[in-house]
């Protein structure tokens, strides 16, 4: 029994190295999405981070080809009323994935230079400080989306501000 056990544990560590080590120094971006909008107005993307490296980093900034001004963006409440508010920094820490999504933290496209219709990618360029650059294609779903594609429901955050 000692032995079946020992053997067991053996292959099950030898199995895993590998996918360990692919994970390893990798920042990943989970479902990412932004809403429609029209040019000349501001639009928002959202996403999951979920960070594999080991070491605690944040995104630091982030940059599109369709908007001219892009900035991260918190939401709080001030005198009982939700404000988006710029954030220096979003953190990613190892084990705690960093959520963005409507009523919460967003990376803000502001100032279109073109429309964002539904059903194309826009491509986003996202900065960490340790991860470093990283260039995504987000998919854009409807004006007033709550989700990534197939998500759109249930989440219950139906009634947050539209950025
Ligand atoms: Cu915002």
């Amino acid at each position: 029994m000692i032995t079946r056990r020992f053997v067991f544990g053996a292959v099950a560590v030898l199995a895993l190295t590998p996918l360990a080590l692919a994970a390893q120094d990798k920042v990943e971006i989970v479902e990412p999405w932004a809403r429609a909008a029209l040019s000349g107005r501001n639009s928002a993307a959202y996403m999951t981070i979920v960070n594999h490296t080991g070491e605690k980093d944040e995104l630091i900034s982030a940059a599109t080809p369709v908007a001219r001004v892009v900035e991260l963006h918190t939401h709080m409440m001030e005198g009982g009323v939700m404000r988006m508010r710029p954030v220096q920094a979003i953190e990613v820490n190892v084990g705690e994935p960093a959520v963005l999504r409507p009523g919460g933290l967003h990376v803000m496209l502001i100032n279109l230079t073109r429309d964002l219709k539904a059903g194309e990618t826009i491509p986003l360029t996202l900065r960490f400080r340790n991860a470093g650059e990283r260039t995504i294609e987000v998919p854009v779903q409807a004006a007033g989306a709550m989700g990534p594609a197939g998500h759109g429901h249930g989440h219950g955050h139906g009634h947050g501000p539209r950025n």
